[in-house]
């Protein structure tokens, strides 16, 4: 008889030597600072309130500070996690330590390739005596004095956890509770797509029955992430829908938003993020692109390579000065990579969901994706 696989959630013995790491770097830093990338989805709020509940557990002596990349405010599907509570802006953070002579011995980057990914909080790591990363992005930039990468992992929130079997293991006694278990299931749910997409494999199932098991409410969090929308953001929707092209024979489906979208509707285009997974939702489509297009110049700037800005002679209304004015974002559904579309910007992401910045009108912009996307899906 074939042996019956029993799939659950253990730790991987790779792991060991960089949790050895990390816990040292705990044990000798006495103000550590959490921080996720900037726009935070829910594996960037879940994996560092996991690790921050965590960290308070096994380490209550420490300052531990949780931190959002960016000064602003940040979407409203979180307001639910109360981030004005429980996180710092860098700002914030850079008062706090002023005022109080305080230096910041740890900074740990989740969910994040390129320190410019970081906002703000970038120029708070730089200052930091040593930087750990955490992540789980195919393309990254080594910014880190160490890093702790699975790009199989299918959320930073499963690295989170397994760390918290290391030192369950280790410490011999229970780590997780019902805090911690819904902080990982929300970074798990939200990164599979309601574990939808080709990460969501055996392991992610497995450690999300462990972490129900602990005290997670899928029902509670789906309620809050998927059920819980403004109606401005629905009418956004419909806009959007309404809007789908079909390109390259069927297989790319493209949307987009538009600057005065948001003004007329009320909408902040950080709570517009998910709107890619409308387009996506298209019967026979590979690849979906969503645009948005931007009052402001994007904060942090793209580099973009001479042979780049030179494809963006056309200027526009809304384009300043070269700098980005829309957002893309990419999904892909079968074998192509997206990920290679969004470096051609200076990009990044995963094989099968990517975002970039660029500059340029939609038109132009949907015009470049589509070019590179003919090659992609050849
Ligand atoms: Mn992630």
């Amino acid at each position: 008889m074939k042996e019956l696989k029993t799939p659950s959630f253990v730790l991987n013995p790779r792991f060991i030597p960089l949790f050895e790491t990390l816990e040292a770097s705990i044990d000798e830093a006495k103000t550590i600072a959490l921080c996720a990338h900037t726009k935070p989805d829910g594996d960037a709020f879940g994996s560092v309130l996991a690790l921050a509940a965590l960290l308070e557990k096994v380490a209550p002596e420490k300052e531990i500070f949780c931190l959002l990349a960016d000064n602003e405010e940040p979407s409203q599907t979180f307001s639910f996690l109360k981030p004005q509570e429980k996180f710092l802006t860098p700002a914030a953070f850079e008062q706090t330590c002023r005022e109080n002579h305080r230096d910041l011995n740890l900074f740990i980057s989740l969910d994040t390739p390129l320190l410019r990914r970081l906002g703000h909080a970038g120029e708070i790591a730089e200052h930091a005596k040593k930087v750990i990363s955490i992540d789980h992005h195919l393309s990254r930039q080594l910014f880190a004095d160490s890093s702790i990468v699975d790009e199989n992992a299918a959320a930073t929130g499963v690295l989170v956890g397994q760390f918290l079997l290391y030192l369950q293991e280790k410490l011999e006694k229970q780590l997780i509770d019902a805090e911690i278990a819904n902080d990982l299931f929300l970074a798990l749910m939200t990164d599979t797509g309601r574990f939808q997409y080709q990460n969501a494999s055996s392991e992610c199932f497995a450690l999300a029955a462990w972490l129900i098991a602990n005290g997670a409410e899928p029902s509670f969090l789906s309620t809050q992430i998927y059920q819980s929308e403004p109606l401005a953001l629905l009418k956004l929707k419909a806009r959007v829908t309404e809007r789908i092209t079909l390109h390259c024979d069927g297989l790319l489906a493209y949307s987009f938003a538009t600057a005065d979208d948001f003004e007329e509707l009320g909408i902040r285009p950080t709570d517009a993020d998910g709107l890619v997974d409308i387009v996506r939702s298209v019967g026979g489509s590979q690849i979906a692109l969503f645009l948005k297009e931007l009052d402001q110049p994007i904060a942090a700037p793209v580099q973009e390579t001479s042979q780049q800005q030179n494809q963006h002679q056309d200027q526009s209304s809304k384009e300043v000065n070269g700098q980005a004015h829309i957002r893309g974002s990419l999904r892909a559904k079968g074998d192509a990579d997206v990920a290679s579309i969004a470096a051609h910007f200076s990009g990044g992401g995963h094989r099968a969901a990517a975002g970039f910045s660029a500059t340029g009108t939609l038109e132009s912009v949907a015009k470049e994706v589509i070019e590179l996307a003919k090659k992609t899906l050849r």
